[in-house]
C-alpha cells in the first residue's frame, strides 16, 4: 500500500488517536493545559510519524479532513478531563488556516462539545502566516472574536518576521526547542540561548504576548527559562505526550 491510500483508509477506519502533552506555568508549577498531538498505527505499516505522515497527507489534500477529526476530538477529549480549567492546543496546518471556512468549522466544533473558547488555543507556524498574509490575518481575526487563543509555534526557526508579529492577532508563542537544548549549561552557546530568550522575555511582554518555551527535559533548562521570566513550558521534564486517561491520572497526582 502507498502511505496515501494508508491515511485514506485510517481515516474510514479510525486508526487515529491523540495524546496530550503537558504545559506548566513556570513560576507556580501549575498545570495550565495540554497540546493534542496526533499519532497513527496502521494495522500493517504500524506506527508512523506525524512528521513522515502530515507531510503526505498535505500533499493528498488530506489535511483538512485529517485536521477537522484532530480540531473535534480534540475539544471533546478535554471536556473529559477532570480539571475543568485546563486549555487544549491544537496545531493547524497551512492549508486548514487558509481555508475560508475554517473559523465556522471551529465555532461548529467548540459548539458541539460545549469546550469554553478561552480554553482552545490554535497553534499555527510561521509558515502558514506567511502563506496568504491577508487571508491568514482575517481568519485569525475571527478566531480571535470567538474568544479562541492563537499561538505561533516553532517561534525563531521560519519566516515570521518581528514585524509581522506587531500586526497579527498571535496571543502566545512557543519557543522552538532549539533554543531551549543548551540553556542552563556554563558553555557559549548556553550563553547566546539565554540571550535569546531574555529578548524573546522582553519583547513578549511588551506585545502583551504568553511565551512558552518548548523541549524541556532537564532542571537546568527549568529554572533558567523561569530566571529569564518565561511564562510556561512544555517537555519530557513533566511528562511526554499521554493518552487521556494516562493525561487525567497524572494531572491529579500532579503537585
Ligand atoms: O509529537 P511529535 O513528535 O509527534 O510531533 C511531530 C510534529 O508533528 C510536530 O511538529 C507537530 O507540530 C506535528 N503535529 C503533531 N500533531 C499534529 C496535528 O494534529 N496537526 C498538525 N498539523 N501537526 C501535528
Ligand atoms: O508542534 P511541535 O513541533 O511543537 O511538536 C512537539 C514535538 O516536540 C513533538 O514531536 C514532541 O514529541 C516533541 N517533544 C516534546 N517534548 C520534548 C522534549 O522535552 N524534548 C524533545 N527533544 N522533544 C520533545
Ligand atoms: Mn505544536
Ligand atoms: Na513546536
Amino acid at each position: 500500500v502507498t502511505m496515501e491510500s494508508a491515511l485514506r483508509q485510517s481515516l474510514r477506519d479510525r486508526h487515529f488517536r491523540l495524546v496530550y502533552q503537558p504545559q506548566v506555568h513556570l513560576a507556580t508549577g501549575q498545570l495550565v493545559g495540554a497540546e493534542a498531538l496526533l499519532r497513527w498505527t496502521h494495522p500493517t505499516l504500524g506506527p508512523v510519524t506525524p512528521d513522515q505522515f502530515i507531510p503526505v497527507a498535505e500533499l493528498a489534500g488530506l489535511m483538512p479532513r485529517l485536521g477537522e477529526w484532530v480540531l473535534r476530538t480534540a475539544c471533546q477529549e478535554v471536556t473529559r478531563f477532570s480539571n475543568p480549567h485546563l486549555s487544549v492546543s491544537v496545531n493547524v496546518s497551512s492549508r486548514q488556516l487558509s481555508d475560508p471556512t475554517f473559523s465556522d468549522r471551529v465555532r461548529q466544533a467548540l459548539a458541539d462539545s460545549g469546550l469554553h473558547p478561552q480554553r482552545l488555543v490554535l497553534e499555527v507556524t510561521e509558515s502558514g502566516l506567511i502563506d496568504n498574509p491577508t487571508r491568514v490575518h482575517e481568519v485569525l481575526q475571527n478566531l480571535r472574536d470567538l474568544g479562541v487563543r492563537v499561538s505561533m509555534d516553532d517561534f525563531g526557526t521560519g519566516y515570521a518576521s518581528l514585524f509581522s508579529l506587531r500586526s497579527l492577532p498571535v496571543d502566545e508563542l512557543k519557543i522552538d526547542r532549539a533554543f531551549v537544548r543548551d540553556l542552563g549549561q556554563d558553555t557559549q552557546a548556553a550563553r547566546e540561548s539565554q540571550a535569546i530568550v531574555m529578548a524573546s522575555v522582553l519583547m513578549a511582554r511588551a506585545l502583551d504576548i504568553e511565551l512558552l518555551a518548548e523541549g524541556v527535559e532537564t532542571t537546568e533548562q527549568e529554572r533558567a527559562l523561569r530566571e529569564a521570566g518565561c511564562d510556561l513550558g512544555q517537555g519530557w521534564l513533566y511528562a511526554r505526550a499521554l493518552d487521556p486517561d494516562d493525561f487525567d491520572t497524572f494531572e491529579q497526582t500532579w503537585p
